[in-house]
């Protein structure tokens, strides 16, 4: 189902799923093309959740974010290019090239920290409400984090203490589903985890915990406003699984665009490669958002294909700007490497 939202709000939904998607897929393909190196992870298949979740926060939030942190960033509005020249370590990137895909932490939009450091945001995050908190700023900590994270053990600790101190800290956990070998329970998470189903965890420690369809908008759009508004009004903090289907793409440590997204693959999937069909045709967000607006006469395939090529300009446009920026200067290796303790927060 699709966010009870106007239709302008819908397009701008639909537009910031299709940049995250066709971001990504350029973005292998660049690696592939051997254009840049380093190891990196995509978005594609969770963008219905990043993207209506985001939409319900208040500019000065703070968020948290892990190794899959693109989709979140182009989510909160973030500039494809500044993120691009990020991941390839140049100095227009959000953090001057310094933090690279994993660690790219754009400040102005909110995030304090991306960390490719699995289940390191919880504590940040939930330290960040604290200190929202004892300011009585009104600001919430958000941290989106994989099922993995659930594993380490300074998660429930910070449980207990958000629990305990009713810090207003939203856990968004994005369960994209097993895979591998690392699956003892043969649940459905990719987490070596006793607990099953997940929400379990937080509810040991008194935090209100439900389960929603990941690929479903406006399950996610309802499921987060009622859960923003109560950790607004001072209830405490409030845990969210939202549960995906992992894209086959991702299913190797180097991401692989089986089919490149299309508007037109929204109805017709017989040009998908068989072996992995089922996925676009049952389990892909974006390209389920694009039948709901249409099926709901909020929009036609035409105008939903002039989008899609109006945001293949766009990422264009942001690869251009990412390989004309220059590396950093040598010398800047010794900068911002220590925050200094007499300067204010930047
Ligand atoms: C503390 C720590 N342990 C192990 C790793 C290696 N590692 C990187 S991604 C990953 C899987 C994380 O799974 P999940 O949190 O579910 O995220 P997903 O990749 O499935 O989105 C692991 C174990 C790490 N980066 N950090
Ligand atoms: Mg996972």
């Amino acid at each position: 189902m699709l966010p009870a939202l106007p239709k302008d709000q819908l397009l701008a939904q639909c537009r910031k799923m299709l940049l995250v998607r066709r971001f990504e897929e350029r973005l292998i393909g660049l690696h592939r093309e051997e254009r840049f190196r380093g190891h990196y992870h995509v978005y594609i298949g969770q963008e219905a959740t990043g993207v209506p979740a985001i939409s319900l926060l208040q500019p000065d939030d703070m968020l948290f974010s892990t190794h899959r942190n693109h989709g979140h960033i182009l989510a909160r509005g973030g500039d494809p290019g500044r993120l691009l020249a990020e991941i390839l370590g140049r100095r227009d990137g959000y953090n001057r090239g310094k933090g690279g895909s994993f660690h790219t932490s754009p400040r102005e939009l909110g995030f304090l920290q991306c960390s490719g450091v699995v289940g390191g945001i919880l504590p940040l995050g939930t330290g960040a409400a604290y200190a929202a908190k004892s300011r009585a700023s009104g600001q919430i900590a958000v941290c989106l984090f994989g099922d993995g994270a659930l594993e380490e053990g300074a998660v429930p600790e910070a449980f207990n203490l958000a629990s305990l101190w009713k810090l207003p800290v939203l856990y968004l956990c994005e369960n994209n589903g097993k895979y591998g070998a690392g699956n003892a329970t043969g649940a459905a998470q990719s987490s070596t985890m006793a607990v099953y189903p997940l929400t379990e965890l937080p509810q040991a420690y008194k935090i209100p915990a439900i389960q929603v369809d990941g690929t479903d908008a406006g399950a996610v759009h309802d499921a987060l406003r009622e859960s923003i508004d109560a950790i607004r009004s001072g209830y405490g903090p409030r845990f969210i699984e939202a549960q995906t289907v992992r894209w086959p793409g991702s299913e190797t440590n180097w991401p692989v665009v089986k089919a490149p997204t299309a508007v037109d693959l929204a109805w017709d999937v017989s040009g998908v490669p068989e072996d992995v069909r089922d996925w676009y045709r049952d389990s892909d967000p974006v390209l389920r958002f694009m039948r709901e607006l249409v099926e709901s006469g909020h929009t036609d395939r035409e105008e939903l294909t002039i989008l899609n090529r109006s945001v293949a300009d766009q990422v264009e446009a942001a690869v251009d700007f990412g390989f004309d920026s220059p590396y950093p200067e040598l010398g800047e290796a010794e900068t911002d490497v220590f925050a200094d303790a007499r300067s204010p927060v930047r």
